[in-house]
């Protein structure tokens, strides 16, 4: 596919290099050079699996052994993945001197992976992600309270195989968002402030289907903010966007963010 043209990517560059603050939202797409499947289009996960039967509360009530399957069969897709040159040059930007927050729909943890790569022996905060839809590699209790870290391989050929809470004995889920479910208010709201502060909200990798998160950069819009996409193909968002730039984000963005002025200068 023949990327963006050299006139674009200037033009993308000189907006981010003109924004103080900068909210980016970012979806599967940007983690599908590193080898994790996307949800929609040819080869995404919903083609063979029906969203209705796995990521949903009745979906876990009703059979919780498939599910885990396949959230098992996912973690042991994503423990093989690493984080790709898009993730490295996000990562980068938010570790610059700019004021940078990425937002994500991912659950893979590998924003978070980039950003303790990029830090090295630094601090990564500023490049760790408001994660709204969870993380597959974090268990909680379908009971109480109890949630933590969880990355080891599990069991799910039998009903009695599956995770159970040390505390309540009732059954662990993937700590993730289904369909139906509330996102974390306190992340939602964190993630809509930062795009209304925005001077512009950088989008990749997404359909922008999924709500609330396909609104995050409406708000940056409502405020008077710009959008810059990049996607290979058209979404909902293209048509609001200040510039969309068509191509893979492992290839697009290196070349969009890295070396950007600091704003002012
Ligand atoms: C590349 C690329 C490359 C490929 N480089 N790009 C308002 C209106 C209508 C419906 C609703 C509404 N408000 C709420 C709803 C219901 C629902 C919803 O949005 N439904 C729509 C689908 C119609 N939302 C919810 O239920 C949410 N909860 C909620 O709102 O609670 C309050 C409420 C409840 C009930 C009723 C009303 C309100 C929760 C949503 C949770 C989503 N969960 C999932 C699963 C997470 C766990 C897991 O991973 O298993 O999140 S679904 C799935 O979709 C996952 C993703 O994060 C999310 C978004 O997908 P994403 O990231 O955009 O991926 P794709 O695959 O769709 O797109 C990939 C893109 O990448 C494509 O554009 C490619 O072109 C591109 N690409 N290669 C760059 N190399
Ligand atoms: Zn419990």
């Amino acid at each position: 596919m023949a990327g963006p043209d050299a006139a674009e990517l200037d033009r993308a560059r000189g907006l981010l290099a003109g924004a103080d603050t900068i909210c980016v939202l970012t979806g599967a797409g940007v983690s599908a050079e590193s080898g994790v499947p996307t949800f929609r289009g040819e080869s995404g996960l919903w083609k063979s699996h029906s969203p209705e039967d796995l990521a949903t509360p009745h979906a876990f009530r009703r059979d919780p052994r498939l599910v885990w399957e396949w959230y098992e069969w996912r973690r042991e897709t994503i423990r093989a993945c690493r984080p790709n040159a898009g993730h490295g040059a996000l990562a980068r930007l938010a570790l610059g001197s700019r004021r940078v927050r990425i937002v994500t729909q991912n659950v893979d943890g590998l924003h978070e992976e980039a950003a303790r790569k990029v830090a090295g022996a630094g601090d990564p905060s500023p490049a760790l992600p408001l994660e709204l839809h969870g993380s597959i590699f974090r268990v909680r209790c379908t009971s109480c309270s109890y949630r933590v870290s969880h990355r080891h391989p599990l069991r799910t050929e039998t009903p009695e195989d599956l995770p159970r809470c040390p505390l309540c004995s009732a059954l662990l889920r993937p700590d993730v968002v289904w369909f139906g479910e509330s996102l974390d208010p306190e992340i939602l709201s964190e993630a809509f402030r930062v795009a209304r502060e925005a001077d512009l909200c950088l989008v990749a990798g997404t359909s922008a289907l999924v709500q609330p998160a396909a609104s995050v950069p409406l708000a940056t819009l409502d405020a008077g903010g710009v959008v810059v996409e990049v996607n290979p193909t058209e979404t909902p968002l293209t048509r609001l966007a200040r510039i969309s730039l068509r191509g893979p984000s492992g290839e697009i963005l290196p070349g969009l963010l890295d070396g950007l002025e600091t704003p002012g200068t």
